[in-house]
């Protein structure tokens, strides 16, 4: 019987033809080796992969992350290193491709020993024609990857007679140099949060493709959503429809009476509407076409927060006249219109008190909003080891961190779609970035031809993703490194290869292929002074061309002297904060991860030598810079809070993290109240990002998290100020005033109490003779804050020691438009404090703090009994990882805190009685021994 059904089918294979489809190949499934001749070198490997990784995992090396490996394991770079493989020989009758979506960074690549191509790119996708090599291929087919040295490299580069030069310091430098020759992960050669491992290998996926005549493989995917007649930067009309462009490369050929068919599917995977695509071109491997979606049909995208995150799955066919479709892929896309404003002040703004000048702020679907959020860098120096399991824990934060924006900065790498479609899902906006920063670069043509292939691949890919917020050119590039030129004897030529390369390279790039979304050439700048969209290029930037009184453009602020960490008048005025921020070191959980015990010490080489601020500026360990970091933290906690001073080493070192990471959060909470009120100010602020959201590493950097999920102080204070309502002192330090504001990011006014009440630290109501108000009624416009009021501090507590005052600030609040005879169902609640002295000069006394866990409702509940707690921190051991709703706030005797967890489990396992060993202190507790 069997032998017949086989016989039958043979017969009707061989009568019918049957079509033969394109065969994709995953490059994983083969068994790679990794050599290294020169090391003398060969163990089993992976593609993807890292040679470091390879090595580890072999036993050759420890963990890259350990120590000084940082230093120690520099000769892992030196010598080439090749990846080989036997491969399956393609059907014959096919074409034959290998598609690389990411190779780092330079390679040769051979197949049965013939040379297939070099590249030099580690963000372009590669794809060569393979056909003729198999074709003339004896035996087992062997294909084989060789990477090179690239610091060795990029020096070469450097030195090509001719090459650009600039003036010194104009590259940022941080370990190995020359980093802006190449096309790689510029923060692989060192920055001041992280190590310089130069990884080297297959980073993204790779394909061995077999192509059947008139098959094609789709290998990249443009999908643009925009409202008809939407022009780039320019306010777009909310009354339209939408147009969807679709824009798909492959490999293989088209018969040239192809067209485009598309399915748009709901969530429920129903058919929301089908067709064809009109005004279908075919050019150079591409076809593209669109169709016009009325705008009732579908439901908006919105950020987290301000509404759904409503996705739909747009299928994409290529077919043939009367013919089966050839190939189809789907996307997930959304409808949305995301601006990036930079218009002039209009007049309507300018009746409301908006300072003149020019906006610089976001709006979805046609809405301003208060941007909330904070600057993503590369969770990884290993890209293979960001599984989607991290990003998704990590997207969780952001999202319970109540952000709704990431700045993906410009020096790492463009993040794969898996995070984009995290971030889609959730609603967390990706203002994206170009892979330029902190340095200018060259423009000879086969740089910029580079670039533009680079940029070509990852526009088309990322541009369908409703999460993508912006493209940006490069990071600190108009604030800071053309600000070095400016004047200079060649400034003109720099300014005008600043302007080939971003403007006529990158800017037209994203012009080319999106109408949906924003381009600035710079993270941070003073926008633009012109748009002429009779060019290709439409952007006249307004660089240093401004009129005094007005307020252009998004704001970056570090400042090193901690002394003046808490006088807000220094804080930069301007339209939206793009970077802030102080580093603070990880808890001594995540250290034990990375050093030895012995090395546990705020006077250890090992823990030093990991702080990278500043940069050691070369190759070589930097004591002195690396010391010089380590003190501004001390410094910076020794001024505003009891110095810890413990006698066990390990207790002392756990304080010591902790105190820096209280001083990074207090000073932090400074800036994003500052911020935030600026949306009622003349600035009409709208957007805090701070530096930075989490670690690539093992030590002292500006992350809110810490490499392995664990919140800082920081994560938990942003978490708390990003809320939409908040009520926020103001302290000037010259003339003891103090301001109260309440203020808003809602996109409706609110209304409610305020309730303030002055303690001495021992939680005892202060009697004041002075009238100060306890209970206030206030409202607050949509995205706006509101002024209280303002006491001089020596007046409203005469005759109170003011290093034994404490001010408690509570609103209570809800949507004032409520239509008639409706309660109010939500209510905005936010307790803040305020003290006249700092902490290292108050009296503190001792809380006597309760912990008491109630497992059954998943929480904690913590009592201050004897006097007001400042900074309570509730920590938890090191084989789990815990989040809580709640932590780094204050408590006073009147109200206890109840702190909800969640348990994230780290391979299925979370350890028996680890609440037990969950410990609470306050800043109290640096004062014991
Ligand atoms: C800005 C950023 C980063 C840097 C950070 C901290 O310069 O754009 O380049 O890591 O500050 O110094």
């Amino acid at each position: 019987m069997a032998n017949l059904k086989a016989w039958i089918s043979a017969l009707v294979a061989l009568i019918l033809p049957v079509k033969a489809s394109t065969k994709v190949t995953d490059l994983s499934t083969f068994k790679w080796n990794l050599a290294s001749t020169p090391a003398n070198i060969s163990v089993p490997a992976k593609i993807p992969g890292a040679v470091h990784l390879d090595l580890q995992a072999a036993g050759i090396i420890g963990d890259p992350y350990h120590g000084l490996n940082d230093y120690d394991l520099r000769w892992v770079i030196k010598p080439n290193w090749t990846y080989s493989a036997e491969i399956s020989k393609p059907a014959s009758g096919a074409s034959a491709w290998l598609l690389f979506n990411g190779l780092d960074t330079f390679t040769s690549i051979e197949l049965c020993g013939k040379h297939v191509a070099a590249t030099n790119n580690q963000f372009r996708q590669y794809w060569f024609d393979v056909t003729n090599i198999f074709k003339n291929c004896s035996g087992k087919p062997t294909l084989s990857i060789n990477f090179g040295n690239a610091v060795e490299i990029s020096e070469k580069i450097s030195k090509i007679p001719g090459q650009e030069t600039w003036p010194p310091g104009v590259e940022g430098l941080f370990e190995f140099e020359h980093r802006q020759f190449i096309r790689k992960e510029q923060n692989d050669f060192g920055w001041d949060w992280g190590p310089a491992f130069s990884p080297t290998g297959t980073w993204q996926p790779a394909y061995l493709v077999e192509i059947p005549p008139f098959d094609v493989h789709i290998r990249n995917v443009l999908v643009d959503v925009y409202r008809e007649n939407q022009v780039p930067l320019l306010v777009p009309d909310q009354s339209k429809n939408w147009v969807v462009n679709a824009s798909l490369d492959y490999l293989g050929s088209l018969p040239k009476d192809a067209h485009l068919e598309f399915a748009l599917f709901d969530q429920k995977k129903q058919l929301v509407t089908e067709g064809k695509l009109t005004n279908v071109i075919q050019a150079s491997n591409t076809i593209t076409g669109s169709t016009v979606i009325a705008k009732d049909f579908v439901n908006l995208w919105w950020p987290t927060g301000l509404g759904n995150q409503t996705l739909y799955s747009l299928r994409l066919t290529i077919a043939q006249e009367g013919k089966k479709s050839i190939s189809s892929v789907t996307r997930k896309i959304g409808f949305r219109t995301i601006l990036l404003n930079q218009e002039p002040i209009r007049p309507d703004q300018l009746a409301k008190g908006v300072a003149p000048g020019a906006n610089w702020h976001f709006e979805i679907n046609g809405k301003e909003f208060y941007a909330k959020g904070s600057n993503f860098i590369p969770p990884d120096a290993f890209w293979t080891r960001v599984t989607r399991d991290k990003m998704e824990l990590l997207f969780d934060a952001v999202v319970k961190g109540n952000q709704n924006m990431l700045r993906v900065w410009a020096s790492g790498a463009y993040l794969p779609d898996f995070i984009y479609d995290i971030a889609d899902e959730l609603g967390v906006l990706l203002w994206s970035e170009f892979n330029f920063g902190d340095a200018l670069y060259p423009v000879d043509k086969e740089f910029l031809n580079n670039c533009k292939e680079e940029a070509v691949y990852q526009v088309r890919r990322i541009n369908h993703h409703p999460s993508l917020a912006l493209w940006a050119g490069g990071n600190e590039l108009e604030n800071l490194e053309l600000r070095q030129v400016q004047g200079s004897e060649n400034s003109t030529r720099y300014f005008a290869e600043y302007e080939t390369l971003f403007l006529d390279i990158l800017g037209v790039t994203v012009f080319e292929n999106s109408r949906s979304i924003s381009y600035t050439p710079s993270s941070t700048s003073n926008g633009w002074s012109k748009l002429d969209f009779s060019r290709p290029q439409p952007i006249t930037q307004r660089y240093y061309n401004t009129t005094a009184g007005e307020i252009y453009g998004d704001t970056d602020y570090y400042n090193y002297d901690s002394t003046v960490a808490f006088d807000f008048t220094r804080y930069p005025v301007g339209r939206f904060s793009n970077e802030f921020g102080f580093h603070s070191m990880p808890s001594i959980h995540t250290w034990r991860q990375a050093v030895d015990e012995k090395d546990l010490s705020w006077e250890s080489e090992v823990v030093i030598l990991r702080n990278h601020h500043p940069p050691p500026g070369g190759p070589e360990k930097n004591l002195n810079a690396a010391r010089g970091g380590m003190l501004e933290m001390t410094q910076a906690h020794s001024t505003y809070y009891p110095i810890p001073n413990k006698t066990d080493p390990a207790a002392q070192f756990a304080a010591l993290c902790l105190a820096s990471q209280i001083f990074q959060a207090d000073y932090y909470g400074s800036q994003i109240q500052f911020y935030r009120r600026g949306s009622g100010m003349p600035e009409r602020q709208l957007g805090s990002l701070y530096w930075q959201l989490e670690d690539i590493w093992q030590a002292p950097t500006w992350a809110g998290i810490e490499y392995g999920g664990r919140w800082k102080v920081l994560h938990y204070r942003a978490k708390d100020l990003y809320q939409n309502v908040i009520v926020s002192p103001f302290y000037n330090l010259e003339d003891q005033k103090l301001e109260v504001y309440v203020t808003s990011d809602l996109f409706v006014p609110v209304a409610g109490k305020l309730h303030m009440e002055w303690y001495d630290w021992k939680g005892k109501p202060l009697n004041l003779t002075q009238n100060f108000p306890k209970d206030v009624n206030v409202t607050v416009g949509a995205i706006n804050s509101t002024r209280i009021g303002s006491w001089n501090l020596s007046d409203t507590l005469n005759g109170i020691d003011l290093k034994n005052a404490v001010l408690m600030m509570e609103t209570y609040m809800w949507l004032a438009e409520l239509p008639p005879n409706t309660a109010p169902t939500k209510f905005y609640r936010h307790r803040n404090w305020f003290t006249p002295t700092f902490l290292s000069s108050a009296k503190i006394v001792d809380p006597g703090l309760k912990l008491t866990h109630v497992p059954k409702e998943l929480k904690f509940v913590i009592k201050a009994t004897s006097g007001v707690a400042a900074w309570v921190w509730l920590d938890y051991p090191a084989d789990v990882l815990v989040t809580f709703d709640n932590n780094g706030f204050w408590v006073s005797p009147d109200l206890p805190m109840i702190v909800k967890y969640e348990v994230h489990e780290d391979n299925g396992k979370i350890p028996w009685g680890w609440a037990d060993n969950v410990t609470v202190q306050s800043i109290w507790d640096f004062t014991l021994p």
